[in-house]
């Protein structure tokens, strides 16, 4: 059987490759995945990493980084990996990545193509998708878009020994010249309904880390299981691609695509119970925002504690989730979720993030979690350059009137193609200094920690010698800084638990 192999960068999850996996597998080609790197997070930096573009973030006074920036590819990881790759004598290398990859990748793709001469290396996902040019720099193929029709092509071309030119979404050079492939239209709900399930079997899965490689059931935490729901978002976050499928496929396709298809229940529910089989005992709906839909929700709530009955987390959002809902999905399992509010300036949410929330509803729903004892955690956005020192200190204003909880700040990254970026790029705001931006960044982390730390929050916030020095707010986290520090040896004495879940499962109409 002709082989595929499929690779990723920190990305543990991924839930796009494993579905492309499954399709590749259904028609007729071996799937073989290496992972590189697995997803280091909350990893303390002293000093810039501005070049990176993977979450940075304030949590608990420090401020974080992950993937790339606190724990990059070694040359023993790349030699490790294309050992692996080589090893599988694949006839075709899928790449899925994301936009920050591109600098990994131009590395990369060299040592395979010299490994693997002639073998066609072919890149997929939101980086390659609105970068093309970038990638076909050292990449034969981009696929633009979902993947699902283009990978059934393409396997469909390996087992007939064809070329894969004509094949739909494909992006490549000719001649010095970008040539684009007709776009298929986005999958429809029915379709997506009968895709087979993302393939979390632990055969001839692979992690790359620190020069070794793990196969798939030495590395797989089968107690947690990612799920989506839908696809697309209901909301037009600035800073955000999901809801960019629209424009971008009317641009290249000649048809927008829908902007949330929502999958049935019976499906959904079916993904979930063979996860749960397999040993999951948590399920985290990945969803930008759990479902809205009356109906589909009404049925969740009958079905889901009958059917399946396990804990889980959900993305739910005042906008769309009223306090009603949200106990009856607490009563249904739901115990953790996430509360967005970005920015505490209501000027900044509206006119710049486009997140249409007023104050009060922000309180009463973080108000509704607190009072159901859901656990969540605060989201709010640093740096944004058209934030002004007036709306950081409304923002900390904001943040005195919400119930406590643990918080996380993170630097905004606008990514090419966000209508951020081309709002930055023609207003071109000027930046408060980063040592302004950092005050009032562990302000309102301490405010939200508890009533002391509010205390504290509130005299330190017309103290100088914070301001001068802001990072010595930190002290006031050290005991929480402690026991964070005892459980992350705990997790590292047990590396399995810290990875994400791969039941063993045959992929869906495999
Ligand atoms: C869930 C999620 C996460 C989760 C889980 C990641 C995962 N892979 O499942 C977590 C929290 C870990 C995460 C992390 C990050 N994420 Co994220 N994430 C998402 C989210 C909400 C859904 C992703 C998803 O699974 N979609 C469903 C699947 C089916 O779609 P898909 O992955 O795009 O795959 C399809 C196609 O892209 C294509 N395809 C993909 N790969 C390939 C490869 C080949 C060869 C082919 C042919 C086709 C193909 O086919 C697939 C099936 O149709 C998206 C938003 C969105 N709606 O896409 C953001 C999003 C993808 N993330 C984004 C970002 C920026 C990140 C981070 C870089 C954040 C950061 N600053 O550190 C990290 C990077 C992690 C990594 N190593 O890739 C951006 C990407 C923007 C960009 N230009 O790169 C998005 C679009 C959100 C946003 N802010 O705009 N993310």
């Amino acid at each position: 059987m002709k082989r595929v192999v499929f690779v990723t960068f920190y990305d543990m999850i991924c839930y796009g490759l494993r579905l492309l996996s499954s399709v590749a597998r259904q028609c007729g080609v071996e799937p073989h995945t290496v992972l590189i790197k697995s997803e280091k997070s909350y990893i303390p930096v002293w000093r810039d990493k501005d070049e990176y573009s993977t979450y940075q973030y304030f949590y608990n006074g420090l401020m974080r980084g992950s993937y790339y920036a606190v724990d990059p590819v070694t040359k023993a990881d790349f030699d490790a990996s294309i050992a692996l790759i080589a090893e599988t004598s694949p006839s075709v290398v899928c790449i899925s990545t994301r936009s920050f990859a591109h600098p990994i990748c131009r590395e990369f793709v060299p040592m395979v193509r010299a490994a693997l001469p002639g073998v066609p290396i072919i890149a997929g996902g939101w980086g390659p998708t609105l970068e093309p040019e970038k990638w076909l720099e050292f990449c034969d193929y981009v696929c633009f878009g979902e993947g699902e029709e283009a990978v059934s092509r393409i396997c469909k071309a390996i087992n007939g020994g064809e070329g894969f030119d004509d094949i739909p979404n494909l992006i490549h050079m000719r001649d010095g010249s970008i040539v684009r492939n007709v776009v298929v239209a986005p999958l429809s709900a029915d379709r997506m309904n009968a895709l087979p399930f993302p393939d979390f079997d632990p055969e001839n899965k692979y992690l790359v880390d620190a020069g070794t490689v793990r196969r798939g059931a030495e590395f797989y935490n089968n107690k947690v299981y990612d799920c989506f729901a839908a696809r697309g978002c209901p909301m037009n976050c600035t800073y955000c691609m999901s809801s960019k499928y629209g424009s971008i496929y009317k641009e290249f396709a000649g048809a927008a695509c829908p902007k949330y298809r929502l999958r049935s229940l019976d499906v959904v529910l079916e993904e979930v119970r063979l996860a749960k089989e397999r040993g999951a005992g948590f399920i985290r709906f990945k969803d930008e925002v759990f479902p809205t839909d009356r109906r589909w929700v009404a049925s969740f709530l009958e079905r889901y504690p009958k059917e399946i009955g396990l804990p889980f987390f959900g993305f739910v959002r005042p906008e769309f989730h009223d306090p009603e809902i949200i106990s009856r999905l607490h009563e249904a399992g739901l115990c953790v979720t996430m509360v967005g509010v970005q920015s505490g300036s209501q000027e900044i949410r509206e006119h710049v993030y486009k997140r249409m929330l007023s104050p009060e509803k922000i309180v009463r729903f973080a108000r509704t979690l607190a009072d159901l004892k859901i656990k969540f955690a605060y989201h709010f956005i640093y740096r944004n350059p058209f934030e002004t020192e007036a709306q950081l200190r409304e923002s900390l204003a904001f943040a005195y009137s919400l119930p406590y909880g643990s918080t996380f700040i993170y630097k905004l990254e606008p990514f090419p193609g966000s209508p951020m970026r081309d709002m930055i790029e023609k207003q071109r705001p000027q930046p408060l200094s980063r040592r302004t931006a950092d005050w009032y960044a562990i302000l309102l982390s301490l405010s939200l920690k508890g009533p002391v730390h509010r205390a504290i929050a509130r005299i330190a916030s017309r103290l100088r010698l914070f301001k001068a020095t802001p990072r010595l707010l930190a002290v006031f986290f050290l005991p929480t800084l402690l026991g964070e520090y005892v459980s992350v040896i705990k997790n590292r004495l047990s590396f399995r638990a810290s990875l994400h879940f791969a039941p063993a499962r045959p992929a869906r109409g495999a």
